[in-house]
């Protein structure tokens, strides 16, 4: 005996609540598979509903796709600058890169992801700033789904607070990133701290390191560029003959240095000699297993 009508249309609506894309259609498909098939009464009108429904979701969907603002990676690693609206995460990411980005005194004034490519410990790395992510973008909500996903693809996020703001609100930024599953190294940038200092950031995040920063104040800018490049978790290696380094993840052999270089170069390196914190005298000998430190400069031997 099938529930009055009414009722399944509630419960078809509630099964629907929160669900996008690809597992909207998913559930949408499993509920026409369970409608009785009358031809004609109140059970024809949904089973019309739902496939108007799915018809809806797939264009939808096609959209949200083309316009799912991937994000090309570029640089050594990608640091992702995630929160609230109005934060200052435009500013900063100017400040960092010199690249020229709207700003302004409202919230919601960057709409996309903006990537910006910039040294870093002397290694490019790219920022990619999130535009404000606001309570509820797990579930779908102010388009906020694709922007997780970018997100997903950074290894690392600086969190971004206007120092004076509720900690609440970046609270809950932090809890729709945890509940989308996105668990990345992190560190907080308190920022207009012309304004305020980042006490009350601080008290509220004592798991997280929490930097101060004005973009009027450049020496406060270049401290968080360093702070980003330990964010990084990569290790440098400079080359004898090369002024920028190569970026590698710890721990980093003398061969995944060559290897790096060029796949051939790997093949034939038989080891190095080295300069720096991992070598026990400048110019020291060592084979292609000798594992490097950040900052070691090396000449490949074949
Ligand atoms: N005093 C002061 N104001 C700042 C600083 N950084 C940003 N602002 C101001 O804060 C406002 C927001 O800056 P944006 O950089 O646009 O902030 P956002 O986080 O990118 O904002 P949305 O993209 O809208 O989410 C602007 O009016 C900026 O001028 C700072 O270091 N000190
Ligand atoms: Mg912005």
């Amino acid at each position: 005996m099938p529930m009055p009508h009414r009722t399944q249309m509630q419960l078809i609506k509630r099964r629907l609540v929160g669900k996008e894309g690809s597992e909207r259609i998913r559930e949408l498909r499993t509920i026409l598979g369970e409608l009785p098939g009358y031809k004609n009464g109140p059970y024809a009108d949904i089973r019309k509903w739902v496939e108007g429904q799915l018809d809806h979701t797939r264009v939808q969907k096609r959209v949200m796709h083309r316009d799912s603002i991937a994000v090309r990676r570029e640089g050594a690693a990608q640091i992702a600058i995630v929160g609230p609206p109005n934060a200052g995460k435009s500013s900063l990411l100017q400040a960092l890169s010199n690249i020229q980005i709207k700003t302004g005194a409202y919230a919601f004034t960057t709409t996309r992801p903006v990537p910006a490519l910039t040294r870093v410990g002397g290694v490019l790395v790219q920022l990619v700033e999130i535009p404000g992510l606001i309570e509820g973008a797990s579930a779908g909500r102010g388009g906020a789904r694709p922007l997780l996903s970018v997100l997903r693809g950074a290894d690392a996020i600086l969190f971004c607070h206007d120092a004076s703001a509720p900690v609440d609100e970046l609270r809950a930024v932090m809890d729709e990133v945890a509940e989308a599953g996105i668990e990345r190294p992190a560190v907080i940038a308190a920022t207009k701290s012309d304004e305020t200092d980042g006490t009350a950031l601080r008290a509220a995040f004592p798991e997280l390191q929490v930097i101060e920063v004005t973009v009027l104040d450049d020496v406060s800018v270049e401290r968080l560029r360093a702070t980003i490049w330990r964010l990084t978790g990569l290790i440098r290696v400079y080359l004898r003959d090369d002024e920028h380094p190569v970026a590698l993840h710890p721990p980093a052999t003398v061969f995944d240095v060559a290897d790096s270089i060029h796949h051939d170069l790997g093949v034939r390196c038989t080891g190095a000699r080295v300069w720096g914190p991992s070598a026990r005298f400048d110019g020291q000998q060592v084979g292609r297993e000798h594992e490097l430190s950040d900052g070691d400069t090396v000449e490949i031997l074949d």
